[in-house]
């Protein structure tokens, strides 16, 4: 599957300007970068949270595609009944139309409260594809944490003081956890590396039967960054291996961005201010436990990944 940047700029923009998300917000370039890769009509389900509030606000929408707004636990059962009523109509003949089926979701609506309506929706092998734009917290209720959230991150709920240093609990690993579903594809990517996400966008929506996309999100206002540095952070935690960029096929892995040089995780941290208390010299173990978590992440997903497949940095 080859990308192509001068064929997609003449495509019609699926997913147009004057919404209300932030300047800067990585969520707005996520999907016009997911709409610009698909190639079939689509119908995306969309959980509750910024994505939602900012592209839809009555009576405006920037969704160019049919679009249904489902509560913030049931993004993947909403998609799950959409294609099962579609598969009926085709099989009857009534829609001969090859239409493809995305949901998406925060990762407050897909490692939290989503997460039994994406795991089932998995299970009963649906074919459509599940997008997680993991801004880690839950961004659009005032920044709480979620359990995404990064080890050692300020959020509102797990603030930075003389007691708390962030969030002290691991984030979950929600991309193995719908790996351990047996899904044919499963991957994670992140909007700086855009011809990557884009690529998996191809791969995931060609996909027969479930597919997930795990996809990093710069947060202006969470992250504590301004909003000409939301790519710049989303390059970061992959050139740092903070935000590996890998793929799973029917079980096997393979990174498919390795970085020319792997970067200190600090490069990423001092960007952003949720995580300025870690540079202090009382809290250095902390950051060299962060440190040492990505390196053994790192070095596991490498063993686990098909070898010499990798390739080298190419956006
Ligand atoms: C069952 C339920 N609990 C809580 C809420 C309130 N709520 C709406 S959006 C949201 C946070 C969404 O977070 P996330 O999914 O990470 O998306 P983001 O806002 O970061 O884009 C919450 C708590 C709700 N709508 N439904």
């Amino acid at each position: 599957m080859v990308v192509n940047l001068k064929r997609f700029s003449r495509k019609p923009e699926l997913f147009t300007g004057g919404h209300r998300l932030c300047a800067g917000c990585g969520i707005a370039t996520i999907v016009r970068q997911v709409l610009m890769a698909v190639e079939n009509p689509v119908v995306v389900s969309n959980a509750t949270g910024c994505l939602e509030v900012g592209s839809t606000i009555y009576p405006y929408t920037s969704w160019k595609v049919p679009w249904i707004h489902s509560a913030f636990e049931n993004s993947a059962a909403t998609i799950s009944g959409v294609e099962t009523v579609y598969r009926a109509l085709r099989e009857e003949g009534a829609i001969t139309e090859d239409i493809r089926f995305i949901a998406i979701g925060g990762d407050g609506g897909t490692y939290d409260i989503g997460l039994q309506a994406l795991s089932g929706a998995l299970e009963r092998g649906h074919d459509f594809t599940y997008i997680c734009y993991d801004n880690e917290a839950y961004m659009n209720t005032g920044m709480q944490r979620s359990s995404s959230s990064a080890y050692g991150s300020w959020t509102t709920t797990t603030p930075v003081g003389k007691i708390g240093k962030g969030k002290m609990v691991k984030k979950k690993p929600l991309t193995d956890i719908v790996v351990a579903h047996h899904i044919p594809y499963a991957a994670q990517a992140a909007p700086g590396h855009w011809r990557d996400l884009m690529t998996k966008v191809q791969k995931a929506l060609a996909t027969r039967g479930p597919s997930f996309l795990n996809i990093l999100q710069p947060c202006v206002p969470g992250w504590r960054i301004e909003p000409f540095e939301s790519m710049k952070a989303a390059k970061l935690a992959v050139e740092t291996c903070y935000w590996p960029l890998y793929e799973v096929v029917d079980g096997s892995y393979r990174v498919t961005v390795k970085p020319k040089e792997k970067k200190p995780l600090v490069e990423y941290l001092k960007l952003q201010g949720r995580f300025r208390h870690l540079l202090s010299e009382e809290n250095r173990p902390l950051l060299d436990e962060l440190q040492a978590e990505v390196d053994a992440a790192w070095e596991e997903l490498l063993q686990k990944s098909e070898p010499s497949e990798a390739n080298p940095e190419t956006n």
